[in-house]
């Protein structure tokens, strides 16, 4: 075991090396076991591929944006030109014989939602008010009962949510999924930059750290032990999605026939579009660049290239992503063995770090700092062939994302009644509406452990004949 001064020697010799050496600059006045937490964060330090993203943001810096002239819209598979009961039985077939495992992120900050603790604990259905994180549990659990398939659960989480995200499934019960099956990891964390490139420090001992994106999932799924997991038990797809969108059908044996069997699948990634509401909405996009499928991030997408149309006037870039894919288990062990990593995202942050001189925590008043993350949806294009399927938004998505406004806590619920309301009037059952086919004038919660779809809900026993005006209905 080497010790303690020799870590340090090393460590010090390593920074020099990529000139980040005042990471240690407040070395003298620690003791012991903060020299050790100090250390043992910078021997895990990512130098060289920060070195890389420095030098790459510098030579951006000096060429203008690269060029959008080659992006192209994307052709998406469509629901009405699909045999979907042969997609869908082929799906279930996968589910049932254990193949399936889903798969959420959960590890971001949630800072736009103002929501203290994980953002999966949000209270997001209109009446009941369970959190995203039990919506999600009730949707595979249902998914479990009617296709008799196990489905483990996999999440994400972060070092600053880890322990809180289990606590809070502890206290549940784990949804009554059982403790086994839902299973945890930590993504990494990268350095926060001054805009010098300089490592920042959250305290004398310790650097300022932030989640590496999902993108990071690739890397952490492996390292977890979580893939090899996956293999032992043989499950090969993972369905993957955000801890933001109450209406996602966790388990979807039609997505995932399609993912394994459509000619326009490789069957190593496959993802689900909306027709974007409007130009600029902040989904990212999928668009064909270089004879490959790729997603660019709204911040990313030229204003030139969202508001462009087709001569009838529909969006030409319409293919917006809900962050809903499915992923063989051994496309994941190939980009991981690989072990390039995805590339790293730039964004201008304002982060707490202290003031190398006195050694006082500043809180900036403007952003003055680079977050890197990595974003899962890069991992597209490095497929062979990538499904674009595209789905109806009023079924499968309507996110929490901000305190108010669009893409709201209250959007959301409006938007899982509405879905409720629907399924209902397929069911032959009189919904109270403001006008002709205006908004539902009553609030219904619908658990997934009641309905999965409208077919399902049609088989229910007592379900009302009609809901009057105003009425709050919870099955
Ligand atoms: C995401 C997509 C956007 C669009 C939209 C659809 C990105 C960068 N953009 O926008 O293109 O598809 O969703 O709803 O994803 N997360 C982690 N670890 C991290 C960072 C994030 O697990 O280090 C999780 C986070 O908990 C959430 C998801 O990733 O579940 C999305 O994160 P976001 O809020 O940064 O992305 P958003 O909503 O701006």
């Amino acid at each position: 075991m080497p010790s303690l001064q020799d870590r340090y020697r090393k460590t010090k010799e390593r920074l020099n090396t990529f000139g980040q050496s005042h990471v240690l600059a407040f070395w003298d006045s620690l003791d012991d076991s903060r020299r050790e937490n100090l250390l043992a964060q910078c021997e895990t330090l990512p130098l060289e591929i920060l070195n890389q993203e420095i030098a790459n943001s510098s030579a951006s810096h000096a060429k203008s944006d690269p060029s959008t002239d080659d992006i192209q819209p994307v052709s998406v598979v469509c629901a009405q030109s699909l045999d979907a009961l042969k997609y869908r039985s082929i799906g279930e077939e996968m589910v049932r014989s254990g193949r399936v495992a889903c798969f959420t992120v959960a590890g971001g900050q949630g800072t736009r939602l103002g929501w203290n603790g994980p953002k999966g604990t949000f209270p997001a259905t209109p009446l009941l008010h369970k959190s995203l994180f039990q919506v999600f549990a009730e949707s595979i659990l249902a998914a479990r009962r009617r296709w008799r398939g196990n489905i483990p659960w996999y999440l994400m989480t972060s070092p600053l949510n880890h322990q809180s995200t289990q606590d809070f499934f502890r206290e549940h019960d784990w949804f009554k999924l059982g403790e086994k099956s839902v299973r945890f990891f930590a993504q990494g964390t990268l350095p926060s930059l001054s805009l010098d490139g300089k490592i920042l420090l959250a305290a004398p001992d310790s650097i300022a750290l932030n989640p590496d994106g999902h993108g990071g999932a690739i890397r952490a799924l492996a390292a977890s032990g979580s893939l090899a997991e996956m293999r032992r038990e043989g499950v090969d797809t993972l369905s993957y999605f955000q801890v933001d969108n109450p209406l996602v059908k966790a388990v979807d044996p039609l997505f995932l026939g399609l993912h394994a069997a459509h000619p326009e699948s490789s069957g190593e990634v496959s993802s689900k579009v909306v027709a974007k509401r409007d130009p600029s909405e902040k989904v990212g996009v999928f668009c064909r660049r270089d004879n490959r499928t790729v997603v660019l991030e709204y911040s990313d997408l030229p204003l030139r290239l969202a508001e462009a149309t087709h001569p009838d006037g529909a969006l030409m870039h319409s293919a917006g992503s809900i962050a809903i894919h499915a992923f063989s288990r051994a496309f994941l062990e190939r980009l991981a063995d690989d072990g390039q990593g995805l590339p790293l995202h730039r964004a201008l942050k304002k982060v707490a770090s202290i003031d190398m001189h006195s050694g006082v925590l500043v809180e900036p008043v403007a952003p003055n700092a680079i977050k890197m993350e990595a974003f899962i949806f890069d991992a597209v294009p490095m497929a062979i062939r990538s499904m674009v399927y595209e789905t109806r938004r009023n079924e499968e998505f309507a996110p929490i994302k901000n305190a108010d406004g669009e893409d709201s806590a209250a959007t959301s619920q409006r938007a899982q009644s509405e879905r409720a309301a629907r399924w209902f009037e397929a069911c032959g059952i009189e919904v109270p509406r403001d006008e002709e086919g205006g908004e539902c004038a009553a609030t219904i919660e619908l658990s997934p452990l009641t309905a999965l779809d409208a077919s399902e809900l049609a088989q229910c026993a007592n379900l009302p004949r009609s809901i009057a005006v105003g009425a709050k209905i919870v099955l």
